[in-house]
């Protein structure tokens, strides 16, 4: 018997107390919006959704079409609910409060609505990341400082992956489940619970195009990866990189690697690509939930405090050993 996506909430809620019921119903707005994505990327040229939307974001990002499309839903399927106080996302400069018009709740939601945005008009995996926090203090108006909260903090992260099938990922902190959407029910089936990511691993992720700008533990790491069974590891490694974490971040939940987007040279006075608040903190501890680690060369990145909604951050995660054996190299130079 199949196990719908609000069945597993509700028996988390009823079994673990792991879910209140307003973060229940704000998990499932966020699967409804993630649905209507998704039906809009599978639309593809039908549906005048690809190429550019002639703006920029607040990081200076062309937007395409789709990036705005997948804001917009996620904001009017979250914003009358009752269950959220704000929501942020790399689409948006500022934190978009919920109207007055509509009753407002504790959590604050993030997200990056459509992630690895270079590959939607190539028919290549995209995806949407989300994380969900907590206001600290109930009785004050929302301001973007409740959002500068250290990735621990979280109380529920996800993804949801427009693949070759579109499956969402999710933890509240009670493990990582996996649900495909099964389009002809209309609904999310839970198809894995308990996700490992093995510790060991012979597949990494990087740009390898950048590497004449990265920094020497970086370059360490994979050169040692690169010499295979005749160097200092003693095995051959894969490489794999789909310009999209979260496709990357799918594989590596599903069969293990490590994946990297380290601080480079080219733009020295940024902490690397990838922003903290709504691509690494959820990844990051979606990967710790399946028993990966997730630093930042130096660091635990759900331990970094935030300064800035935007603010990006170097990530290597995966597989444990691997990214124990990069940090060390960071840490040891
Ligand atoms: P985006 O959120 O604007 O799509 O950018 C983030 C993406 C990640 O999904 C991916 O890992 C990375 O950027 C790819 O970068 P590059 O084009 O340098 O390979
Ligand atoms: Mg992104």
């Amino acid at each position: 018997m199949s196990i719908s996506l609000t069945r597993y909430l509700v028996e988390q809620q009823r079994a673990e107390g792991h879910i209140p019921s307003e973060l229940r119903l704000l998990l499932e707005v966020v699967a409804r919006a993630c649905k209507s994505i998704s039906q809009a990327v599978n639309k593809g040229a039908l549906g005048d959704v690809l190429g550019t939307a002639g703006s920029e974001n607040v990081q200076g990002e062309v937007q395409k079409k789709l990036d705005i499309i997948a804001n917009d839903v996620l904001i009017e399927a979250n914003e009358w609910g009752g269950h959220l106080a704000a929501m942020a996302s790399e689409e948006m400069d500022t934190i978009h409060v919920v109207p007055n018009r509509y009753p407002q709740g504790e959590y604050l939601l993030m997200f990056d609505p459509l992630d690895g945005s270079s590959n939607i008009d190539v028919n290549v995996s995209i995806g949407t990341i989300f994380s969900v926090l907590k206001k600290t203090d109930a009785s004050k108006g929302v301001s973007e400082d409740d959002f500068l909260q250290a990735g621990m903090h979280q109380v529920a992260a996800g993804y949801c992956v427009y693949g070759p099938q579109t499956t969402l990922v999710l933890t509240v902190g009670d493990g990582v489940a996996m649900f495909t959407l099964d389009r002809e029910q209309g609904s999310f089936v839970l198809t894995q619970e308990n996700v490992r990511i093995p510790a060991d691993t012979k597949e990494f992720a990087i740009n390898m195009s950048n590497m004449r700008h990265w920094d020497e533990p970086v370059k360490r790491y994979i050169d040692e990866c690169l010499q295979g069974e005749e160097g200092p590891r003693g095995k051959n490694f894969n490489m794999r990189w789909i310009a999209s974490m979260v496709a990357d971040v799918h594989r590596i939940m599903t069969r293990g690697g490590v994946f990297m987007y380290p601080w480079d040279k080219r733009e020295p006075n940024k902490p690397g690509k990838l922003r903290l608040m709504y691509e690494a903190n959820p990844m990051s501890w979606l990967v710790e939930q399946a028993g990966g680690t997730a630093t930042n060369g130096r660091q635990r990145i759900l331990e970094i405090q935030p300064t800035q909604l935007h603010e990006r951050v170097s990530v290597i995660l995966g597989s444990k050993n691997e990214v124990d054996r990069v940090t060390s190299y960071h840490l040891k130079g």
